[in-house]
């Protein structure tokens, strides 16, 4: 074994909800290690800016409206993938919205939403590239996990059962495809400084740092919130051959935070 190990060149990557944020980071880094990236957005709009921050890193990628949650939607989409560039070999499934609520005034709907587009989505794509993969025997899913698929918090009850049952799916894609010398692991950001997180940033009217802010450095070994890119390494790791014997896990790249007591308080 060398360094060939973690080399994507030849592989087409597909990354749900890849037009921004730990998605694109991940995209982006797979594009640089080789691959060729495909990318979905559930809006035009959303796409374009996808798109048009692509080419601005110098990056061809592949870009594809379509809603994680309609399986006749996504069957499409892998289908005029395949056509276009080739099957999938790496598939991340990123695709994810947050909704801050306290559990007794999240309707029911709302809260199905959010499962549907984490855990339904990722049925749906994983279903879609399952096929190739199994005739090729070999492919690697990736699943955006969360430190809520370990932990809860006030006010993200369906967000943290979504992450939850993302956790298992894993497991259970990596049980049953296993054979075919598919891979199906997790990887699981800690706080990452991104516009999903910013609301837990934004300073308070006096000025003051938010407090939600303060409670993440303290309980974060390394006393920051993550970056996207911090979020390349380990998802390269995961889709290259360097992971051929790792199945079923969650990788949690967290800076520590679910190792950690906390810093005492000054
Ligand atoms: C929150 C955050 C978290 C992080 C991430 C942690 O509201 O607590 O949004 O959910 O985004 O998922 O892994």
């Amino acid at each position: 074994m060398d360094s060939s190990m973690f080399d994507l060149t030849g592989k087409v990557a597909m990354i749900t909800g890849g037009a921004h944020g730990i998605g694109f980071a991940i995209a982006e880094g797979m594009a640089r290690c080789g691959a060729t990236v495909c990318f979905n957005s559930s809006n035009r709009d959303s796409l374009e800016k996808g798109l048009a921050a692509y080419k601005a890193a110098g990056i061809d990628a592949h870009g594809f409206v379509a809603d994680v949650t309609d399986e006749d939607a996504v069957n499409a989409m892998v289908v005029k993938i395949k056509a276009e560039v080739g099957p999938v070999d790496i598939l991340v499934n990123n695709a994810g919205l947050m909704k801050r609520v306290p559990m007794l005034e999240m309707s029911h709907a709302d809260f199905l939403h959010v499962i549907d587009v984490h855990v339904g989505g990722a049925f749906n794509c994983s279903k879609a590239v399952l096929p190739d993969m199994i005739a090729k025997r070999e492919g690697k899913i990736i699943n955006i996990c969360s430190m809520m698929s370990e932990l809860g918090r006030e006010t993200v009850s369906a967000y943290a059962a979504a992450k939850g049952a993302l956790k298992m799916l894993t497991r259970n894609i990596a049980s049953e495809y296993g054979q075919y010398n598919i891979q199906c692991n997790g990887m699981g950001p800690g706080y990452i400084a991104t516009a999903h997180t910013a609301p837990l940033r934004e300073p308070q009217p006096d000025g003051s740092r938010h407090p939600f802010d303060s409670f993440i450095c303290a309980k974060t070994p390394a006393g920051r919130w993550g970056d996207p890119e911090d979020m390349v390494g380990p998802c390269v790791f995961l889709a290259s051959h360097a992971s051929d014997f790792v199945n079923g896990q969650i990788l949690y790249a967290d800076g520590g935070i679910l190792a950690y007591i906390g810093r005492q308080p000054k």
